[in-house]
């Protein structure tokens, strides 16, 4: 700690940009966040009933996220119990998925261990609707999941719907069974609900999954400080390595922010912060939604995220067999290329130090009143010590001129280390002879190696 700030005071232009210690950062903290830092690449499954029907009822697709079904067309929850029985993902492997993650180049996992349907994906012995006791498939996924992760050292966390529980009377989010949210609070329905459910359930998943890196937990509605504060205990109590998600409740000192789903920032955020984010339309599977990203737009936004100091966290939506969608697949598979030649400027790496490449504030505004920029795409930088990393989307052809002025004692592309490349530098510019061609038709990767104490 002491030497990192005695570090800052000396090197201010470049140590203004690392992730180093943020506003809430406690030695606890920076000990429980270091591999976070370091992974910047996560993997977030949302697997539930709701990949039964896919986002169709009765014959008519629903409108909105798939997991939101039961909510988007106002199933009673007698009726949706009814998927339980239909739910059987023989297909399912977990070391596929483990690897998938591997492949991509993904450092840790977060699934669905309960959404707001209010369903278990694991054997809970809190409430029978539950992924084990509820349907034919009798086995506990997680279980499953947590080891086929550990045997690659994958780090394993959970999602959980602490607040929102629609199968629940006492849980918030279900007004067509149950009463109106404010009621179920003050009668007492709600604390009920988190004793009796949520709270213990969060204890089972800390206790029978081994380490669990991180809880995610989501849309604290009617989450006051003192409730948010009890789940934050549990954690705690249970697994004091285990990170807490920014969407725990007010007041809480969660490790860490969670951008809005799929929102990337438009400038460097200082601390630390991840972009949750889908690969098409939605998180839980829909059978009809085909809006695939392209894998390109992926490695854009993992370096853009990166370059900007955050995580991404990037979903894939099970079908009800247990399969990872193929187009997802397909796309991690592109990404795991990329990463496999070009992870070094990816894992553990700082900000860019520059910021003009990142674009320009517009005078619009999206619906949640956030600035909209005009996001630069040629080109986007990371650092470590002694390194800067240019991942180059727009080969400029012969020449790559950045605005760094430091000294650089070597240049190469990533993907041949071998090959030194002549650089020149004038008027506060630095300029690359590229090699004759990309070495990557989605993003090539130039190194400058600068002395550890260079500034921009
Ligand atoms: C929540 C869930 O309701 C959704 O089903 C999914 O699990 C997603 C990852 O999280 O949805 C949110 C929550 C917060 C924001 C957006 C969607 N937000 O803060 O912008």
């Amino acid at each position: 700690m002491k030497a990192l700030f005695a570090l800052a005071a000396l090197l201010p232009s470049l140590t203004a940009f690392a992730a180093g210690p943020t506003t809430n950062e406690t030695p606890e903290h920076a000990a429980r966040i270091a591999w976070w830092r370091e992974a910047k690449f996560g993997m977030f499954i949302h697997w539930g009933l709701y990949a039964v029907p896919a986002g169709e009822w009765k014959g008519k697709p629903v409108a909105g996220i798939g997991e939101w079904i039961m909510n988007r067309a106002k199933i009673p929850v007698k009726e949706y119990e009814q998927l339980a029985p239909q739910f059987n993902p023989e297909k399912f492997d977990a070391e596929a998925w483990a690897q998938l993650a591997q492949d991509a180049g993904m450092k840790y996992m977060v699934i669905t261990s309960k959404h707001h349907d209010g369903f278990a994906m694991f054997h809970s012995l809190v409430s029978p609707y539950n992924i084990y006791d509820a349907t034919p498939f009798k086995r506990d996924p997680m279980k499953e999941l947590s080891a086929a992760c550990a045997k690659r050292g994958i780090k394993f966390g959970f999602y959980y719907s602490q607040a929102q529980d629609w199968h629940e009377p006492g849980g918030m989010g279900n007004e067509w069974d149950f009463k109106k949210d404010d009621e179920k609070d003050k009668d007492g329905d709600y604390d009920k609900y988190l004793q009796g459910k949520a709270e213990p359930q969060v204890k089972e998943i800390l206790t029978n999954y081994g380490p669990i890196c991180l809880i995610w937990f989501d849309t604290p509605r009617h989450m006051t400080a003192e409730r948010a504060a009890r789940f934050e205990k549990i954690v705690h109590d249970l697994q004091p390595n285990c990170l807490v998600s920014g969407r725990i409740g007010p007041g809480s000192s969660s490790d860490y922010d969670s951008e809005g789903d799929n929102h990337i920032p438009g400038t460097v955020r200082a601390g630390d912060w991840e972009t949750p984010a889908t690969l098409n339309d939605t998180w839980g599977f829909k059978k009809d939604d085909h809006n695939w990203k392209k894998p390109e737009d992926l490695i854009f936004k993992l370096c853009d995220i990166v370059s900007k100091g955050g995580n991404y966290l990037l979903n894939v939506g099970p079908t009800a067999e247990g399969v990872i969608p193929q187009p997802s697949q397909d796309m991690l598979h592109e990404v795991g290329k990329w990463m496999k030649t070009n992870g070094e400027m990816i894992y553990g790496a700082s900000p860019t130090p520059f910021g003009e490449e990142l674009g320009k504030p517009t005078d619009r505004k999206d619906n949640r009143n956030r600035v909209i920029f005009d996001v630069y795409k040629e080109w986007r930088c990371t650092t470590k010590p002694g390194k800067l990393y240019f991942a180059i989307f727009k080969w400029p052809g012969e020449n790559f001129t950045v605005p760094f002025k430091g000294q650089v004692t070597k240049a190469y592309m990533l993907a041949d280390k071998d090959k030194e490349l002549k650089v020149t530098q004038a008027d506060g510019k630095t300029t690359v002879a590229l090699p004759g061609q990309q070495t990557d038709p989605v993003a090539s990767v130039l190194v400058l190696e600068t002395p550890e104490t260079a500034s921009k």
